[in-house]
């Protein structure tokens, strides 16, 4: 592996994150039945599924985070807060996409992050199903950890008017009739919309151009924060409604779009 990727302070961490994630998605790649993935249980919906598979992905990623790191902290999406001494404390979703997951959908991800307080310093997005791979450490830089590891920009975007914008959609039906009203109203004014099921891989794709800009309400730490990192090492300006991007809103764009994608969202009602 190319030092530089996990070079300075926090290249430690990333290294662990990358050997912990890519374990998880084998699990997760093996287990995987063919056809329909059944559902384990419902959380904050009926839409809302955990599959046993979940779970499995995020048991061995504690136990391998606290093998390594006995005293660090824990936020994972499908188990208890485990309040740590060293002052890092990992920030993990252990199928990011579950709904893709359980359809074969080929967009699900493990998104692994560690945080100090509320800065993240290390993330790892890995596509469990077909292997591509992001990561990047605070003022690191971002790399594409599939193979070699290469560092990457975001390119130049588009005029606003031909942004290829992703977005979801959450699990609690009155907000998604909220998230599709603000929807059509942006569509008739941008390329066109990408809804790929998964966050971590919407703000990989937005860090590397394979969409322009980014646009999500309600999600989770866990759903934000490795992504989140690696786009803005890759360059990009990530936002809330005001300030700080947050369950209340996350958007995201290329510097040079930003202030007009981000008044457009804010128009959109978003
Ligand atoms: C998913 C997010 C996605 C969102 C889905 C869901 P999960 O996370 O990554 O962006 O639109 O509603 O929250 O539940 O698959 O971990």
């Amino acid at each position: 592996m190319s030092a530089d990727a996990f070079a300075g302070q926090h290249g430690e961490l990333l290294s662990l994150a990358v050997d912990v994630g890519r374990e998880a998605a084998e699990l997760v790649r093996r287990r995987r039945p063919e056809g329909r993935v059944p559902v384990a249980d419902v959380k904050s919906s009926a839409t809302d599924p955990v599959t046993e598979i979940d779970r499995a992905s995020e048991e061995l990623i504690r136990r391998l985070v606290a093998e390594a790191r006995p005293d660090d902290g824990f936020l994972g999406e499908e188990g208890d807060t485990l309040v740590g001494t060293s002052g890092v404390e990992w920030v993990v979703d252990p199928i990011d996409g579950t709904v893709n997951f359980m359809y074969g959908v080929p967009a699900y991800a493990v998104s692994i992050a560690a945080r100090t307080g509320d800065q993240v310093v290390a993330g790892f997005v890995v596509n469990v199903a077909d292997g591509r791979a992001w990561g990047a450490t605070l003022g690191g830089g971002a790399y594409r950890l599939d193979g070699e590891p290469r560092r990457f920009v975001t390119p130049t975007p588009p005029p606003l008017t031909h942004l290829l914008v992703a977005t979801g959609f959450g699990y609690d039906p009155e907000v998604r009739a909220a998230q599709g009203a603000s929807v059509t109203q942006l569509l008739p004014q941008v390329r066109d919309i990408r809804r790929i099921g998964a966050a971590a891989l919407d703000l990989c794709a937005l860090a590397e151009g394979t969409v322009d800009a980014y646009v999500e309400r309600g999600l989770q730490p866990w759903d934000l924060a490795a992504g989140g990192l690696i786009a803005t090492e890759a360059g990009c300006v990530l936002s809330g409604l005001e300030g700080a991007p947050d369950r209340r809103l996350v958007m995201g764009a290329h510097p040079e779009i930003a202030p007009e994608y981000f008044e457009l969202v804010r128009a959109c009602g978003f």
